[in-house]
């Protein structure tokens, strides 16, 4: 257990190292605007802050969570949120900079498809959930329960990309290179032909296993589990391009998380409902 005392710090406003590059390349966007915080795991065109709720982001997010994607195009403009729908919609190129490759396998496989989704359930009520119990666990018995009950929702994604790549990529019709590339196509880092294109459960699950290295590790003491494949995954992640650009500095994320490492009351909707048993908003 990695005992630290609550230093008061709060959530910063403003992105830092890669993200802000990121944010700067992306101010002058016209027909689009994500609205973002710095230390949420997307992209940030227009950055707000989310726990003051201003007019704006409640317009296009109801509840006043991001991100939220305002369509300018259209007159009066239109709006969109979660997070779920916007990396799946054809406006994810621009909140991932996938470059308009597609992070999904192609419409017609649509048992893949259904992987990827499944995958991606799991991030939502496992991963994700789990993050923040441990993360907000305050007596040692819970931070013990937190560290198991996150460990093994890796482990659950893990046996899920392993289950995907057998039955799609490595079943006993496939034969050659060519073959195995193509049923790749939308299934992310985790499958050895795939070197560059990063797919929808990468950007899922990427922001929360980046923030197991520095705030887990920090406020929790916690080690990413290893293993060869695993390990390769996780550095082909980390280092992809999509991904670094929408990655702040480490003390940012220190700073930012304080508030739930040390359960403050009312940090935010999302740890109210941790705090509750509630589904997560
Ligand atoms: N289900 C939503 C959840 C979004 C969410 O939790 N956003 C957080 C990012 S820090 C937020 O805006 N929190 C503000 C609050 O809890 O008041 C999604 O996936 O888009």
């Amino acid at each position: 257990m990695v005992s630290k005392t609550d230093s008061g710090k709060t959530y910063r406003n403003e992105c830092t190292g890669d993200a802000l590059e990121t944010v700067k390349k992306h101010t002058k966007e016209q027909d689009t605007t994500l609205f973002g915080t710095v230390f949420a795991p997307s992209f940030s065109v227009y950055e707000v802050d989310p726990y003051k709720k201003p007019k704006d982001l409640l317009e296009v997010s109801p509840k006043g969570l991001v991100p939220g994607l305002k369509l300018n195009h259209f007159n009066p403009p239109k709006a969109l949120n979660e997070s779920t729908l916007l990396t799946r919609s054809s406006f994810a190129s621009i909140a991932v900079g996938s470059n308009g490759r597609s992070l999904l396998p192609p419409i017609t496989n649509p048992y893949s498809r259904a992987l990827v989704r499944l995958q991606c359930d799991h991030v939502n009520r496992s991963l994700v959930p789990s993050f923040y119990r441990y993360l907000q666990a305050q007596d040692e018995d819970a931070q013990i329960n937190g560290g198991k009950e996150f460990h093994e929702s890796i482990e659950g994604l893990v046996n899920l990309l392993e289950r995907t790549e057998t039955e799609v990529v490595r079943s006993g019709g496939v034969s050659g290179e060519g073959e195995r590339k193509a049923l790749a196509v939308g299934l992310g880092l985790w499958i050895a032909e795939n070197e560059e294109d990063i797919g929808l459960i990468d950007v899922m699950a990427g922001p929360w296993l980046y923030r197991a290295t520095n705030v887990l590790k920090h406020y929790r003491g916690f080690e990413l589990p290893h293993g060869e494949k695993f390990d390769r995954w996780i550095t082909k992640l980390f280092n992809h391009p999509n991904f670094k650009s929408t990655c702040n500095t480490e003390d940012l994320y220190l700073d930012s998380y304080e508030r739930y490492a040390f359960n403050r009351p009312n940090t935010s909707q999302v740890a109210n409902a941790v705090n509750s048993g509630r589904g997560l908003p």
